[in-house]
This record gives C-alpha cells, structure tokens and sequence, in this order.
C-alpha cells in the first residue's frame, strides 16, 4: 500500500498522540526478571581475562552497578590478580561462584571469581538478584555451588513450529530461516537461562522426527549452539531410534546389529563435527508409539547403551526416558515403568541417565513421588518435570508450580536413612558423578515467552531449583515477585501468598484427593471423568478414578494392582493404609466407600465436595487480590492477568461443575445443604467439544 506525503504526516502524528496517550508504564513482560535498569553511573568492571563468556558477566555487571559500588574485579579464581586476594575458592567446582565485597589496596572492590568462565557468569546474575531483591551491595558475600549437574530445559517443539502441549504460541525455534539468521531471541533465551544457572536445552521433541539427525538441521542446531555457548549453555537433541532405517537406509534399528551402532556412531562423530561441545541424545522409546529396542526385543538398556557408545568418545551423554507404558501390557499404568527398568539397574553406561517423571502416571497435579526414586541406586536418575501446564490450565490458570517441584523433591524414599527425591537426583545418595534435572518447557514465540506472567515464575522455579533442589517455593516466589513486580512489600507478600496457594487451588477444582487423569481427550483440557470408551483402558478417565455407586479411587494395595509394593517397605507401609496415607493421595491408593469418614469425621463424598468448593473460592479470591494490586502494576500486565483470573475463575467453575454432576450421577447422592448446584446439567457437559484446544500431540 502506498501511503501519500500528507497521509505519512498525518499517520506520524496520529502514532505520536497514541504513545503520548498510552500508560507510561506499559509493559509487555518480554523482560522477565530481568528487569533492572542501567544505573546513571556505572561501576568500574575490570575483566580479568579474554573469554567470552566474562565479557558477558562484565557487561551484566556494568548494567546493574552503580560508581558507588566501588570497583568491581570480575575473573577467574587462577588469574594471578583474583589469586592473590586469598578467597576461599576451594570446592566450587567448575560452575560454582564467589561474590564478595572487600577492600583491596585501600578501594572498595566487590570481586565476582570462580574456576571457570560459566561460574563467573552465574556470579554476575547472583549479583543482580541480590541487588534486585534488596540485598546490600557494600557487604556481599554469596558463595553458592549447583546441587545437580546436567539442568536442562526440554522443549516439545516440532520441526514446523508446532510445540506439543506448548501454550506460549509457536516454537522460538525458526527451522526455517536457521542457520542464516540468529534472531536476537535466541540471545535472550540464553541469558535468561544462565541467569538461572539451565546449562542445557533440548532442541526438539521427545515424539522426534529422524530429520532433525540429517545434515541441514544439524547445521540449524550448531547455529542454535554458537548463540548459546557463551552463556554456558549446550544443545541436546531427541533423537528417534529408528532414524537409522528412515534416514540411513538400514534395514533395522536393533541396538545389537553392528551395522546400526556404526551408524549412530558416524551421526554422532557428524553431529560433533558441527557442534564440538554437543551434550547428547535424549530418547522417548517404546512409549505412545515410538519406536524402541524393545521392538527387536532388545532391553531399554540394549537401546541406550548402544547410543551412549557412540557419543561417549566425545564426552557426550544419554537422557533415557523411562515415560513408558505398554500398548499392550494390562499392568496398572503407575507400575510398568517401574517392572520394565529396575531389573535393568547396573546394566547401563556410565554416561547414560535414566530420565524419570515426577510421579508414576503423567505430571498430573499432583503424584505421589516414582517409585523408581531410590529403587536404581546404581543408576543416575534425573527427574523430568512439567513447566508447561498441559494438566494445570495451559496459559491462562495461574498455577505456581515450585510447591508441586518441592514436594516431590522433598520426599523421603525411605529406601535409605534420611535419603530424598531430591538426594537421590542430586546423585549425593547414591554417589554418581552425573546428576540431573530436566523441565519440559513452556516458553514459545509469545511476547513474554511464557503465556503469562505468573508462568514465567515456572520458568524461573524450575532454574532456581534445578541449580539448589533445597530451595524453599516460597523463598523462590519472593525473589522472583521482587524482581518480576518490583520489590515493596504491598507488591510481594499479597503476590507470594497468591502463588502459594494457587497449585492447590488446581488440585482442589480439578482433581482432589488423590484423584487424577480426568481431563479431555487428547487436548487434554477441560473435564471429562465420563470418558470410557477409548480403545486402551489407560486412556480413559474411568480408569484412573474408578467411581462407582460404592466408592471411588483406585486400589493401589495388595487386594488391587499392589503398586504400593513397588515402593520401600517403610513407605509401603504408609500408602497401603487408607487411614495412614495422607489425605491428598487417598483415591491415587485407595478405593474407598463415598461415606468414608475422613479425619475431620465428615464423609469422604462431603469433602470432595468441599474441596472443589474451595478450589473455586481460592480463585475468586485470588482476583481479588490481584484487583487490590492494581494501583502497583504497570496497566498491561494488570490487564492481562485480569482477564486470565476471568477465565481461570470460569473454568474452576467449569470443572467443579462437570465433576460433581458427574459423580452425583454415578453415586446417586445429593449436595450437602447450601451447596451450589452444578450450573448445567451433565449432558451439557459432554457435549462440550474443543477441536481447536492448543497444544496438541500431532
Ligand atoms: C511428548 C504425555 C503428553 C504427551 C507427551 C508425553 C511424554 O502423554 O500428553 O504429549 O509427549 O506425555 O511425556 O512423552
């Protein structure tokens, strides 16, 4: 369109009028928590060293110091002029740091030090977190080394921008115009994630197309890799087990045949080639239709020992997912992982890991803690958690997920004195040289990556913890508030508080009690408990919930599945008792009689009833809180949560709603007195349909 000299006068001044008119404290949340701005007079930051990954922690270091600051000394701890101040850099490895105010030759010096450049970088970030949060600049001293070592974010993207179970628009991932053009994304990306501590990324989806093993997109990832590098960051790819026959024109993937291994073992020299510092392969195998050892009647460790051969001459690693249930197996789904890997504990490569899920079923909202945690000692397992929230209200629910991360990591195993989740992930328990977290991601090409802003708190929980598993969600919600919204307590405690409960308030409409799996097909959003006519019996919500006029949850102990067994005698113990297992995980164990009397002494069907009650009431009043917090938060961001509590309120309803007309019609029992009827009858419900719902496996 042509635009005439008078017409472009008129749009100029038309544009100014609008910037004039909108809110001076518009914010599109594209910063995150990095949101610090440049002070009037900035330090003076001596780099001590040529890296480029120290030039970027001393420009970080220029942006948030001011001239009052003193001198700031960034380097490593072998430079000769770190060296002589005598700090105590012993012990912190090679991504550990030391941040500390001190006199040096009569000037105020805050050195910034560590063994080696990634350190140093997670040194400068500590610093502006301090400084972001309140911390005092004149008497820093922060000293903090990485509880676990491989910290990855796993994305779900596809080759054609598609990012499964993703709710922040498409892939940040452009295939299409790599390796040519490096957008400025990718850069902020990576700091964004170093300012976490995340030293991995796994480019593509665990559902892996062999194509992204072929030379054009390895040559799209090695871009991808240079961008990242000086932010300490590696690239992972899933890879597909059997790209040897769909890419290499083999006959077979067998983990046995020699001719295969060959080939993985000349992709992998391929892939090293373009990408010198390549971190590994992660691999989803004979799980929902993907293709696996198992296939030829090879072990899963067959399998992931076979691709560890061929990246190991390279220092690269194997993620080996343990997200697997059989087509075939009439095994209760929360078992099958558990009795296809234990037995293969000791059998695999020093370099591979066994990636196992928070719970036993599928980053529902909440799992009590996999069984496999503590059942492999000889074997590095490295939990994969859900940041997207494909079971928790996709973009629009406000879900603060580090209390579901927390409570998983916090469990005891019981499998030896006083060993954790967390312990074991940490590789401490067990003695392991690798460790590992990884996160599913849910970042896309939104503007402020995330969906929302409350998801980008996912996003940066999942860093903190991954870096320090003994990190407390509450601390974390703090820090992160301070720095997202600005740190005044009229902002901090009202937003802390809400975050805080808002995972249980998802529990609470979505699926109480131990209840789980009862959402839409497919899409996965919405209610569905009714569904049963799905070709596999684990596809159906029927068989998780397992309600009928008697009762409701699933028997989980020696007169049902026995997965209780699967677990150490001490903990076994505890679920096998419906009067010992917690209330939260009762119908994940037991099937229990609608009239069950609950500790309080009120019936079971009563307080499911108040639970779905209480899940809609905490949402109310979380935007009411948020409304209260109008007058501190910049228009734009206000708005946009304003409008997701809407929605978030809606579907609570929705689900509450479509879940109690639902069991009413199984168990036959009427609401307590006072209680809100469902405000539609149950057929309504079914009939909802959502074929657009984003976020689909394609
Ligand atoms: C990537 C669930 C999700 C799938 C996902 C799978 C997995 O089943 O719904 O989209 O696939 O988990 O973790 O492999």
């Amino acid at each position: 369109m042509q635009i005439g000299l008078w017409g472009r006068s008129a749009l100029c001044t038309a544009l100014m009028l609008l910037t004039a008119l909108a809110p001076a404290n518009a914010d599109d949340g594209y910063r995150l928590w990095l949101r610090q701005t440049a002070p009037t007079s900035q330090a003076s930051v001596e780099i001590k060293g040529g890296t480029p990954t120290l030039a970027l922690a001393g420009a970080e270091l220029r942006d948030i110091l001011s001239a009052e600051d003193g001198t700031v000394l960034v380097g490593l701890s072998s430079d000769p002029a770190i060296a002589a101040l005598g700090l105590p850099t012993q012990g912190l490895g090679d991504e550990g740091y030391l941040v500390r105010a001190m006199t040096n030759n009569g000037r105020k010096t805050i050195v910034v030090t560590a063994n080696a450049p990634a350190g140093v970088l997670y040194g400068a970030f500590a610093l502006a977190r301090h400084k972001a949060t309140g911390g005092d600049i004149a008497s820093v001293n922060l000293r903090s080394v990485p509880g676990v070592k491989l910290r990855v974010l796993n994305h779900w993207d596809n080759l054609d921008g598609h990012v499964e179970r993703g709710y922040a628009g498409q892939s940040l991932w452009d295939w299409w115009t790599l390796p040519d053009f490096k957008d400025p994304r990718y850069t902020d990306y990576a700091r964004a994630n170093a300012s976490l501590g995340i030293n991995g990324t796994v480019l593509n989806n665990v559902n892996a197309k062999a194509d992204s093993l072929t030379a054009p997109y390895i040559a799209k990832a090695a871009a991808l890799a240079d961008v990242f590098r000086p932010w300490g960051i590696k690239v992972y790819l899933s890879a597909r087990f059997s790209a040897p026959i769909e890419i290499g024109g083999l006959k077979s993937a067998d983990p046995r045949d020699p001719a295969v291994a060959a080939w993985w073992k000349a992709k992998a020299d391929e892939i090293y080639k373009a990408i010198p510092d390549f971190g590994g392969f992660l691999v989803k195998a004979n799980s929902e239709g993907q293709p696996g050892p198992r296939d030829y009647g090879a072990t899963h460790a067959d399998g992931a020992n076979m691709l560890a051969a061929a990246v190991k001459p390279h220092g690269g690693i194997v993620m080996w997912r343990a997200f697997v249930y059989a087509e075939t197996d009439p095994e209760d789904r929360a078992k099958q992982a558990y009795t296809e890997f234990k037995p293969l504990d000791g059998q695999f490569a020093d370099n591979v890991l066994v990636q196992v899920k928070n719970g036993a079923i599928d980053f529902q909202p909440r799992e009590p803690f996999h069984p496999l945690f503590g059942a492999m000692p000889k074997t590095p397992l490295m939990l994969e958690l859900q940041i997207t929230k494909e079971y928790l209200g996709f973009a629009t629910h406000l879900a603060y997920l580090a209390p579901l991360f927390e409570e998983v990591l916090d469990a005891p195993t019981g499998q030896r004195k006083g060993e954790t989740v967390a312990s074991v992930v940490a590789g401490a328990a067990e003695g392991h040289r690798l460790s590992g977290i990884a996160g599913v991601a849910n970042i896309g090409r939104d503007r402020d990556w995330s969906g929302s802003t409350f998801n980008q708190a996912n996003w940066y929980a999942f860093g903190r913890l991954a870096w320090d598993p003994t990190l407390s969600s509450e601390a974390i919600a703090r820090e992160w508030t301070a720095q997202t919204f600005g740190n005044d307590t009229r902002v901090v405690a009202p937003v802390v508080a809400m975050m805080m409960g808002s995972r249980e308030a998802v529990v609470n409409y979505t699926g109480p009690l131990g209840l789980a799996h009862l959402m839409g097909t497919g899409h996965h959003y919405g209610p569905a408990p009714w569904v049963s006519e799905l070709a596999r019996p684990e596809w159906n919500p029927v068989y998780y919930h397992r309600a009928d006029k008697a009762g409701i949850g699933f028997d989980r102990t020696k007169t049902g599945s026995n997965a209780v067994s699967q677990y150490a005698p001490s903990v076994a113990r505890i679920f096998s008792d419906p009067r010992k297992t917690p209330e939260r995980d009762l119908l994940w164990f037991h099937h229990v009689p609608w009239t069950w009397k609950m500790a309080s002494g009120d019936t079971l069907w009563n307080t499911l009833v108040t639970h779905y009650d209480r899940g809609v009431a905490d949402v109310a009043q979380m935007g009411r809180q948020w409304e209260a917090l109008k007058p501190f938060i910049d228009q734009e961001r206000f708005a946009k949560q304003a409008t997701y509590f809407d929605i978030q309120y809606r579907e609570a309803k929705w689900w509450r709603d479509a879940s109690l007309a639902y069991w009413m019609s199984v168990n036959g029992l009427s609401l307590p007195a006072g209680v809100a009827a469902p405000e539609h009858d149950l057929a309504w419900y079914k009939a909802q349909s959502f074929p657009y719902a984003p976020g689909q496996g394609k």
